[in-house]
């Protein structure tokens, strides 16, 4: 047929390669190629895939499909990031079982992911809600507390009053009420699991600077959140004896001699000691309104007859105050104030002591909203004994005299916090552990995991914690003692169940450990790793920790730095065509935008009227959505993935433009012409063998020479930049070249049009392999069987290749050159042998530069 039936070739394929893979289900343990790990974001099983979907397994899937032409061992997984909130809500709104809806969600979308022909390897599949997964999971957890990387501790959770419960952060609205009842939430501190990922800090951060194929602004997010700061600490003695002294941490020891206040948090020992021996009235209102201020707050309250000494001048009594900008858990929940030199301690300075001089002990260039914060300047007469040093040599001296009087040195503070992952939730993975009366906390024996989540359950979302109301659950006995105990009611944050994952999948039917050593060791760090950028920080860093964790117990071997993902591809979102009202702004439903005329709407309430057209973030409200599995019934799956890809470069925003899908489906059609055409003038001949490049036709060198050039450009793209969406360009291009040759023999042919259509497999799977059934001639297996193509140099080399250089498109000078080269190489040539026309002496510089006509027409335009 001249036009593919694109429903029918993709419904065949999906079915051959089904049948195919459960025939040899490869092992990815043994094999002797080298390993190439996949590795997409597992998603949430909603029951709906999305465009955001559809664009990161998109992504994956083609580098799967490439990796495993070239001969890679690959592993490229799929699975279900499973417990969470929304299917507890769905049970408590609709009454269906949370194990029961993610089950059908999951089956929905193994459909879904099979309509845009996704090779995953389903064979590695896991399900974080199953128990056969979670098990591990606990297992980790007490391997963690075995380290003694876990403890308890009371901390802060959503309190619902009136439904009894502890309410998730999603499950509190804006105004700070239930989802359910509407109460005003309160807050009510309960014990709660930590694990203390802060032991790891050092080399979480350090190890950043190993990961050379992450985007730069994630590593920036990585390092801002761990946040080291490096300083000191100071210590400065209270006047009353039966209180410790003030400890502080700053980042600046040079400005000491600046300090004309201390600031501490609401929960600082000093306040309440303050609080219960003065009995102060006014003490009390302020610390009862302090939770409501802002962080931001310029608000403080002096306590009452307590000072401070300055740690280097006995003679200077110091005010503290209680102040909401100081936050209770960095550094020792108090600041040394130098309204001299900080910014906020200067706010708040002229907030409470207006009519105070300010000190000034730094003389700097360097301002911040006009208060002198620069580091590159030295001390003023202020400083006393330091002054005329530079700030580093004077913090130096200001720490050493403070260390010599036991009341200070040199110190590190971390950002990043414990990471709290009990949840009193239900979906989830039970925490491990028995309370017992004599005992005390008591750990689950690993070898009896998994603690199962029970699945008869009544969910009300009232009353508290749900497994605390199932008594099968709740009582047990003590491991130790034996006698009677109570399970631990939480489970655990579902970023724990996702920071392992990527492991599990190397060995997912392990029964005796998370993964085996040989497995792990072998299959990890996953070479590529794609998902959105909203992960960029707690997904990642969880991850990171749980490598290192399992690397430094011993579970594999990571070298030295024990790192998951070598490469990192954050995908940019979708986003949706957006129609508004030109004169409201509303936003339009479809069916008050009359299409009719593609490239010019109308409104349907008034034909003289063009809606205002802008691309937004997909929501509801908008009426901008799209439904993958729509537009691949509409269009089929090949193009809808060309179109994902060529429409955007990964990490940039897609915006979504079902006009512009047409123009893949006529390129695909194009390909199947150069597929027929070929394969038309072979008839049934056998496989024509290439004619050697000196017995080629000028035209013959020349289309040769594109079918390499485009090899080379499509490897580099697959395998280094994964600059997916000129992969695509450059296959149109070629494409469009080996249409346009009229006079190539028909051995030549061939081989272009087999090597285009490898080319094309990773993208468009269906069409690809339908098109081997054309070319193939009896070559054993489908496409995905053969070679990726090699590149040749050889055959890009040309004695009459020539690069013209334009200026606005005017013929300059003609370059000879010896062989194809890179856009790149052809710029830096023509700036070598062009400089008189492009060097301006007005130092103007071109707008830009057009390579064309595969790298034979370099354009500059001023
Ligand atoms: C005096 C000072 C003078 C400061 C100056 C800065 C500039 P980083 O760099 O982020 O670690 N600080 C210390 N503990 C705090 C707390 N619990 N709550 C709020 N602020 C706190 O920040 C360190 C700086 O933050 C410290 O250095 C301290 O202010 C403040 F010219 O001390 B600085
Ligand atoms: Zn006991």
């Amino acid at each position: 047929p001249d036009r593919l039936d694109y429903s029918a070739v993709e419904s065949k394929w999906l079915a051959k390669w089904k049948a195919e893979k459960e025939q040899n289900i490869k092992d990815t343990a043994t094999s002797k190629k080298d390993k190439f790990y996949v590795l997409s974001m597992f998603p949430y099983p909603s029951g709906t895939l999305h465009l955001g979907h559809l664009r990161v397994y998109t992504i994956s899937d083609v580098i799967s499909r490439f990796r495993k032409m070239q001969g890679f061992n690959v592993l490229h997984p799929m699975g279900w990031d499973a417990f969470g909130l929304p299917a507890e809500n769905a049970a408590i709104e609709r009454g269906i079982s949370p194990a029961e809806w993610t089950v059908q969600n999951i089956e929905k979308m193994r459909g879904q992911f099979q309509m845009m022909l996704a090779d995953f390897d389903w064979e590695n599949e896991v399900t974080t809600c199953s128990p056969d997964y979670y098990r591990w999971t606990q297992d980790l957890f007490l391997r963690m507390h075995e380290a003694g990387l876990v403890y308890r501790k009371a901390a802060v959770v959503n309190w619902d009053p009136i439904d009894m419960t502890v309410l998730a952060n999603e499950q509190v609205d804006a105004e700070g009420r239930s989802w359910r009842s509407g109460a005003v939430v309160e807050k009510k501190k309960l014990e709660q699991w930590f694990v203390k990922i802060t032991d790891f800090a050092e080399p979480l951060l350090r190890d950043l600077e190993t990961l050379e194929g992450w985007p730069q602004r994630v590593k920036t997010m990585q390092k801002n959140w761990i946040g080291k700061s490096s300083g000191a600490e100071f210590t400065f003695p209270i006047n009353a004896p039966d209180l410790p002294p003030i400890q502080i941490f700053t980042s600046r020891p040079d400005t000491l001699m600046g300090v004309q206040f201390l600031a501490v948090s609401a929960s600082h020992p000093v306040v309440k000691h303050v609080k219960d021996t003065t009995q102060d009235a006014a003490l009390q209102a302020f610390l009862e309104k302090m939770p409501t201020l802002p962080e931001d707050s310029k608000a403080g309250f002096k306590l009452p007859g307590i000072t401070a000494k300055h740690p280097l001048d006995d003679t200077l009594d110091i005010p503290i105050y209680v102040a909401p900008y100081v936050l209770s858990d960095y550094g020792h929940g108090a600041v040394m104030g130098v309204p001299g030199h900080d910014v906020r301690d200067n706010r708040f300075w002229k907030e409470n002591e207006p009519e105070t001089q300010i000190n000034y002990v730094i003389k700097t260039e360097e301002l911040t909203e006009g208060v002198p914060t620069g580091k590159s300047g030295v001390l003023t007469e202020a400083s006393g004994k330091f002054s005329s040093m530079t700030v580093k040599e004077g913090g130096k001296a200001i720490v050493a005299a403070a260390q010599a009087k036991g009341l200070g040195k040199w110190s590190k503070q971390w950002r990043l916090r414990d990471w709290l992952i009990s949840r009193q939730r239900y979906w989830g993975a039970p925490i491990p552990m028995i309370h017992c009366g004599s005992c005390g906390v008591v750990p689950v024996p690993r070898e009896e995991l998994p603690v199962k989540l029970p699945l008869d359950i009544e969910l009300t979302g009232r009353g508290g914690s749900p497994l605390g109301k199932h008594e099968d659950f709740l009582n047990c006995k003590c491991p130790k003692c034996g006698g009677a105990a109570k399970r631990d009611t939480d489970t655990m944050d579902t970023f724990v169940d996702s920071s392992w994952y990527y492991m599990r999948y190397v060995d997912p039917k392990n029964t005796r450990a998370p993964f085996s050593y040989e497995k792990g060791s072998r299959m990890l760090p996953v070479e590529v790793y794609i998902g959105g950028v909203e992960h960029a920080i707690l997904h990642l860093l969880y991850s990171r920790f749980f490598a290192k964790f399992t690397a430094k117990s011993g579970m594999w071997d990571g070298g030295d730095t024990a790192e998951p993902f070598k490469r990192l591809i954050t995908q940019g979102m979708v986003h949706g065509k957006t129609f508004t009202d030109p004169v409201t702004g509303r936003f339009l439903k479809p069916d008050e935008v009359d299409l009719t005329d593609p490239k010019v709407p109308r409104l349907v309430s008034d034909q003289t009227k063009t809606p205002n057209i802008s691309f937004e973030k997909m929501s509801k409200s908008k009426y901008n959505g799209v439904d993958p599995e729509a537009t691949i019934k509409a269009y089929g799956a090949d193009c809808t993935r060309a179109h994902i890809l060529f429409t955007a470069p990964v990490s940039d925003v897609l915006e979504w433009d079902e006009d512009k899908i047409v123009g893949m489906q006529r390129w695909l059609s194009r390909v199947w012409r150069v597929v027929t055409s070929a394969a038309t003038r072979l008839e049934d001949k056998n496989v024509p063998a290439l004619p050697a490049l000196h017995e080629m036709t000028p035209e013959e060198k020349k289309a040769w020479r594109d079918v390499h050039l485009t090899i080379k450009m499509v490897t580099e793209s697959m395998s280094t930049t994964y600059s997916l969406n000129t992969v695509v360009s450059d296959l149109i291009k070629l494409t469009n070249a080996l249409t346009a040759y009229t006079s190539i023999g028909e051995a030549l042919q061939y081989h272009a049009a087999v090597t285009l259509v490898k080319l094309l497999a990773p993208i468009a799977p269906a069409t690809a392999e339908e098109s081997w059934t054309v070319l193939g001639k009896g070559a054993t297996g489908g496409i995905f069987s053969q070679p990726w193509p090699e590149f040749n140099e050889t055959a890009t080399k040309s004695n009459d290749m020539k690069v013209v250089l334009q200026v606005n498109g005017k013929m300059r000078k003609v370059i000879e050159v010896d062989r194809v080269m890179s856009e790149d190489e052809i710029k830096e040539l023509c700036w070598k042998e062009g400089a008189q026309w492009l060097v301006r002496r007005d130092g103007q510089q071109p707008k830009k530069v057009i390579i064309a006509n595969g790298g034979r027409i370099a354009n500059f335009v001023f």
